[in-house]
């Protein structure tokens, strides 16, 4: 067979693109030298360390907080990605299992505990896992995000992440963060129990219940359709609402006259949820790892990435009783050229809360009615956090104005851009090794939508106006965040009704359809923090910002070798010396704004 040179460089120029953006396509790695010598070289990490704990969990049994204990202990836990046939919802698929199992075996550990996890990677595909919500101080390359913090796990290769849970207590999940690969199954519950715990005494037994939409095909299938110049459809259909990873006949066992804490986690690559428990109220107690003020609901709303603690008191006569999970479709636009239109879906997700001693017949519960906006978080007023935070009341020292939609791009694709650029990331040249080797935090592919800032301690000011129908779960690492202001269409931001006093914490919020967003946070935390829409279709079309944080100090930062030796032919060593210091020159990604007079965000309209 003869190969023209064209016919060479056409190959060579689609390998480029397949790599290095956002397609949707399954990397398969060559074996070489260098991933030879990688593998090597993880085998001997692993020698150095305890063995490694191989968790399967049972998210049906009820557990308490684990044993308290004085000094911060060190958790070693294995979890090997496998693809694994499995049924979730009576459909057997190919799942991208964590130890066999879909969800991911629950991870549990104490305030202060450090984590010393083993991803040992059989999937055959790349991969890297993310710990949603965990800040990661001091360990920026162990957050797990492929192009930005650290280059892929490839196939056969086992990577340790090392962090510290720190000061941080509460409800936590951990995803792959490699193209769409959770919603193929890489999704499970992270929790770190706290000795401190305001609530403790006032449950006996906890439960994690994650909410998954769940689609036949894999992401595989569903993406070369979804981005592609002639697609016109919209977000693609799930098959199936599921409560941990389960259909309809779930249950969950109370006794009566016994407290649960419920830990609700969605997990879903698109669907807002509703959940509620029939003839049981819910007392809120917790968002995101923040304690709130106790605050009776009778549904709540959750949207992609979020997470809840609620106590639910089991009071009522020993029975049977609806869990609601249901798919708000409310939110979710569909028209006939969209993926998996006709599906099948029930949108009402059901799990079935089992008094001990019920008898073996179907629940007759009630659902309680709807009394909140659809597609919203809930009222800020039920949100608040049992200690008000008063630290973003102060002048803002870095502020960024970012507009959202979606427009087609030159290559004819319908793109979501951020400021007009929709975001690519670079898998084999992570933006910490850039800054690592001194590259010039403006001198950054403009494609990776870098939000730059380096005043120590300042408070950093993101306003986002979302210039289209849908709704976006904006979630941001490394980071809790206070809500300052969320805005309907045509309702503007305004300095005045800016809750500074008491905002909501959290690090995943709801921006509306054609609404305002603004958020404040302290930038204490060197690294580079995705700040993305948590619905993963709209991930993969780019919707992403990336946070570089403190630069002059974590250019200064080693990354260790573990996490360096991801990359190909890496060479992070050969520092750069930056001809100018950052804060002199002119940023990349306009029209930001850094250390400038703050525009009046009105006028971005
Ligand atoms: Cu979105």
């Amino acid at each position: 067979m003869k190969l023209n040179l064209k016919k060479v460089s056409i190959l060579f120029i689609s390998l480029f693109v397949i790599c290095s953006s956002a397609i949707p396509a399954r990397i398969h790695n060559v074996d070489n030298d260098e991933h030879l010598h990688l593998r090597a070289y993880t085998n001997e990490i692993q020698k150095r360390h305890e063995p490694f704990k191989f968790i399967q969990t049972d998210y049906f049994k009820p557990f308490v907080h684990l044993p308290f204990t004085n000094k911060s202990v060190t958790r070693y836990y294995q979890l090997t990605l496998k693809k694994v046939k499995l049924s979730p919802d009576g459909f057997e698929r190919t799942v991208w299992s964590v130890n066999g199992q879909y969800p991911a075996p629950i991870i549990r550990a104490n305030k202060g505990d450090r984590m010393i996890i083993n991803v040992e990677n059989k999937f055959g595909d790349p991969a890297a896992v993310h710990w949603h919500g965990v800040f990661q101080h001091g360990t920026n390359w162990y957050d797990g995000v492929p192009g930005q913090t650290q280059c892929p796990i490839p196939n056969d290769v086992s990577f340790i992440y090392n962090f510290t849970t720190g000061d941080q207590h509460g409800t936590f999940w951990y995803h792959s963060h490699f193209m769409a690969q959770y919603a193929d199954g890489l999704r499970g519950a992270l929790i770190v129990h706290d000795p401190d715990d305001p609530y403790l005494k006032e449950y006996d037994y906890e439960y994690v219940i994650t909410l998954s939409d769940w689609h036949h095909r894999t992401t595989g299938e569903i993406l070369p359709n979804f981005i592609s110049p002639t697609y016109t459809g919209r977000r693609p259909v799930p098959d199936s609402p599921l409560l941990s990873g389960r259909g309809r006949y779930n249950f969950y066992n109370v006794k009566k006259n016994k407290k649960y804490r419920f830990r609700i986690i969605n997990s879903a690559a698109d669907a807002f949820f509703i959940f509620s428990i029939d003839e049981h109220k819910l007392k809120l107690i917790e968002s995101e790892g923040i304690y709130i003020k106790p605050t009776i609901i009778e549904k709540l709303p959750i949207n992609v990435g979020q997470r809840y603690s609620v106590i639910v008191n089991a009071d009522q006569p020993i029975g049977k009783y609806w869990i609601r999970a249901t798919i708000d479709k409310r939110c979710v636009l569909i028209n006939n050229a969209t993926i998996n239109f006709n599906s099948s879906i029930d949108w009402n997700g059901l799990g079935i809360l089992k008094y001990e001693g019920s008898k073996n017949d179907k629940p007759k519960s009630k659902e309680f009615p709807e009394n909140f906006k659809i597609c919203r978080d809930p009222d800020p007023k039920h949100l608040k956090p049992l200690q008000p935070v008063t630290k973003y009341d102060g002048n803002v020292s870095d502020f960024f104005n970012i507009t959202v939609k979606f427009q087609r791009e030159g290559d004819g694709i319908v793109k979501a851009v951020m400021n007009n650029s929709s975001f690519i990331p670079q898998f084999n040249d992570p933006t910490i090794n850039k800054i690592i080797r001194h590259i010039p935090p403006d001198e950054l592919p403009k494609e990776q939508n870098s939000l730059i800032f380096d005043n120590k301690n300042g408070i950093v000011e993101i306003a986002l106006w979302n210039n289209n129908t849908d709704e976006h779960p904006f979630h941001m690492h490394g980071h809790v965040f206070g809500v300052m202001f969320v805005g309907e269409k045509n309702e503007y931001p305004d300095e005045k009704k800016y809750n500074k006093k008491n905002p909501v914490i959290r690090d995943n919020v709801t921006v509306p359809g054609f609404g305002y967003l603004v958020i404040r946070f302290i930038a204490d935390n060197p690294g580079i923090w995705a700040f993305h829409c948590h619905i993963e279709w709209h991930v993969e079309l780019g919707l992403v910002l990336q946070l570089v944080e403190l630069p002059s100090i974590l250019m200064n930062e080693t990354i260790p070798n573990d996490a360096s030796s991801l990359c190909f032919k890496n060479d992070y060593q050969k520092k750069r010396n930056p001809t100018t210091p950052f804060h002199n020159r002119e940023r990349m990604f306009n029209p930001v704004i850094i250390n400038e007079i703050r525009r009046d965000i009105n006028k971005i309209r």
